[in-house]
């Protein structure tokens, strides 16, 4: 028996991991030419406290094949065996995997679950499969594994602030000075899941967009603004980056063919709802690949950010900054 071997059927075999979703204020849409799901720009988000998705992976040696249970249904399981596969790889792990998942987001309603859900799934698997902490600065096979999922999920691993660069395609924490006191209210502006995935979506733009080449030239200047604005807790200075990095983006997806428009009546109605507030630079606001409006605001004006868009949301949510992916059960496997 090799030594991977013993260590498979020593490790724990099974953990729990949660993680919320993360927002991109400055954004990514486009892949790379090639395979591996690389970016063609970096990007910057803020993990957010809630909502999320919490994952349990448990290796079994009775299992045939693996399973995957979401929100308490059957689901399909390829994406989340690619996922397995890889970190089997890794670990000389050879057991099928149980997988159950449980989110608090509506799934594929562009509320960036699949962030969350391949953070979630692939760093509850590394610690199923025993191969430990994954230290500081993440263990680059941690980050490409849960990459090749979702290419927002590496955000999902790391709290607050965090950048993915667009050249190693690592992801690595932004720091704000501590008085950076921010919330991101969510208002969700409509039902079910979106018309086009994201992935389809980037595919389409990078060949019909005329914008695409524009955007992609054009991004890295407000990267480098973005991360700048965090790091001297400017609040102003992000929440305009962000918001041209965002009607960029839905400026190069608008002129897709055939058109990519994720907005609704609804996403008009909270950002019109908002005008006095953003007039006064107290809220500046993103969309990505769906219908919902994400305000970002000092924590002073949640409240009253979050009772403006409620009379037009169908439902407002408060997020502050949030841990990463973290280890729920076992504890002392950290
Ligand atoms: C973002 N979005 O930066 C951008 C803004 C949507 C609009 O990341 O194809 O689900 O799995 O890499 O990560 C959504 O894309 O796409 C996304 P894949 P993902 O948050």
């Amino acid at each position: 028996m090799g030594s991977s071997e013993i260590r498979s059927q020593s490790g724990a075999g099974q953990a729990t991991v949660a993680a919320g979703i993360n927002i991109a204020l400055v954004k990514y849409w486009g892949k790379a030419p090639g395979t591996d799901n690389r970016p063609s720009v970096g990007s910057l988000s803020l993990t957010l406290d809630a909502p999320g998705t919490e994952t349990t992976v448990r290796f079994d040696a009775a299992l045939p094949a693996d399973t995957f249970v979401l929100d308490g249904l059957p689901a399909p399981v390829a994406p989340v065996t690619k996922v397995l596969d890889d970190v089997r790889r890794l670990a000389g792990e050879t057991r099928r995997a149980a997988v159950t998942s449980r989110n608090t987001v509506p799934t594929a309603a562009g509320l960036a679950s699949s962030a969350s859900g391949f953070a979630a799934l692939g760093l509850a698997a590394w610690h199923a499969a025993g191969l430990g902490d994954p230290g500081t600065p993440l263990d680059r096979r941690l980050v490409e594994l849960v990459r090749r999922g979702s290419g927002s999920a590496p955000r999902s691993l790391l709290p607050g602030f965090a950048r993915i660069d667009v050249e190693t395609a690592g992801v690595e924490g932004v720091p704000a000075p501590p008085e950076f006191d921010v919330s991101l209210v969510i208002a969700l502006c409509a039902v079910g899941p979106k018309a086009v995935k994201s992935r389809d979506g980037m595919a389409a733009s990078a060949e019909t967009s005329p914008y695409y080449p524009a955007w992609v030239s054009s991004h890295p200047a407000d990267l480098a603004a973005g991360e700048a604005a965090v790091r001297a807790g400017d609040f102003g200075a992000l929440g305009e980056v962000m918001e041209h990095s965002t009607l960029k983006m839905h400026a190069c997806m608008l002129a897709t063919r055939p058109p990519l428009r994720y907005w609704t009546p609804g996403t008009l109605a909270a950002l019109d709802a908002l005008g006095a507030l953003h007039a006064l630079g107290r809220v500046f606001t993103t969309m990505d690949a769906g219908p919902h409006v994400k305000a970002l605001c000092r924590r002073a004006d949640e409240a009253v950010v979050a009772e403006t868009l409620r009379p037009v949301a169908r439902e407002v949510l408060i997020a502050r900054p949030g841990d990463g992916a973290r280890l729920v059960e076992p504890k002392a496997a950290r």
